[in-house]
């Protein structure tokens, strides 16, 4: 297994990154050959103030590290240092179709009513995180849901250029297939962390009321106030689950709960069966400030470690470009253009 996977600089590194993706990803690299990025080109799809980005980029290897990355294990880059990503992604550019791209729901659900507005890095990220992908011919992808559908297309994108110039590959590098076709892990504790706000809505970076979310750099009153402030409904709490599939708050609240302390949510909800939602609401705040606050904490010690940080981030763009590069070089071949 070769895995690859990555996290946008946008500020705000959240529970959802952590439990759908990050928690994942330090179980990964024990046993295979783990490639972990901060997609920087991928955060400046919409604006980014160029007064933070630098610390931004700072700030999701940080996480990295204080989650229990190993950059021994691991490789940990930043994206924009690679240039392979850029090339390839142009390449593939041209194999992509048009309306494969218009099928694709989180640029529908980003943009909105003002699709002529947004740029169109942001409407074609999903080519970029294919060649983030086909770049490292990575086997598997540890990502939340909300990613299935890109990792669909990267696959889609990949066969597409196997068939289309097959012969090529078979005389070039004597194999049927070129790219390998990604397989999605959606396997993190809680694929899908909801809003605290709004439990049909994902937690997201870029919300803009901070209120829905923990952020791993949140300190203890901050975690409490927003769990304490976290939207529920006036029923009591049942002892199903299927009693409160459609209580999106609580069955957000609860798979939180699970996927922090690792006990199933049946066994959680049983727990909390008939209680106020406080019972509930107090101890879903101590655990998380028992889990996060120690991860925030070491963030914050290594956030201002910049020579640390850039070690990390020179020697893994390094070991990265040395897998990316003969990858470029070959399809380049493959197309005709080398
Ligand atoms: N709410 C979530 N629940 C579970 N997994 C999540 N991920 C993100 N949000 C959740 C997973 O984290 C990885 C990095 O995601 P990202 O950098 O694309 O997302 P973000 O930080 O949450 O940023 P935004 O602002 O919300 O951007 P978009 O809308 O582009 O995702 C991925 O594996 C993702 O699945």
């Amino acid at each position: 297994m070769r895995v690859f996977s990555g996290i946008q600089p946008s500020g705000n590194l959240h529970l959802g990154n952590y439990l759908g993706a990050i928690v994942n990803f330090v179980e990964l690299q024990n046993k295979n050959q783990c490639i972990y990025c901060v997609v920087d080109l991928h955060s400046i799809t919409v604006w980014q103030d160029p007064e933070k980005l630098n610390r931004n980029i700072r700030e999701i290897t940080a996480g990295f590290i204080a989650s229990g990355l190993d950059p021994k294990k691991s490789i940990i880059f930043n994206q924009s240092s690679v240039q392979e990503h850029a090339e390839l992604s142009w390449l593939l550019n041209c194999v992509a179709r048009v309306g494969w791209l218009n099928r694709m729901t989180q640029f529908k659900e980003k943009a909105g009513k003002n699709k002529e507005k947004m740029s169109v890095g942001l409407y074609t990220y999903p080519i970029l995180m294919a060649a983030d992908i086909l770049a490292y011919k990575a086997t598997h992808v540890p990502v939340g849901e909300d990613q299935k559908q890109h990792i669909e297309l990267s696959r889609d994108i990949a066969q597409k250029f196997n068939i289309d110039f097959r012969d090529r590959i078979l005389k070039i590098t004597n194999k049927e297939e070129f790219f390998i076709l990604p397989e999605p892990q959606i396997t993190g504790p809680v694929t899908r962390v909801m809003s605290l706000r709004d439990g049909k809505k994902k937690m997201s970076s870029s919300e803009l009321s901070d209120m829905t979310r923990i952020n791993l750099l949140d300190t203890a009153d901050q975690i409490s106030s927003k769990i304490k402030k976290a939207k529920t409904d006036s029923a009591s709490i049942p002892d199903k689950m299927s009693e409160i599939e459609e209580r999106y708050e609580l069955m957000n609240l609860v798979s939180i709960y699970s996927g922090i302390s690792g006990r199933s949510k049946e066994d959680v909800l049983y727990d909390f069966s008939g209680k106020q939602f406080t019972h509930l609401k107090d101890s879903l705040t101590e655990l998380l400030v028992q889990k996060i606050c120690p991860i925030g904490n070491e963030m914050k010690k290594i956030i201002n470690e910049k020579e640390y940080i850039g070690s990390i981030l020179i020697d893994g763009a390094e070991k990265a470009r040395a897998i990316a590069q003969p990858v470029l070089e070959e399809t380049k071949k493959i197309i005709g253009l080398a």
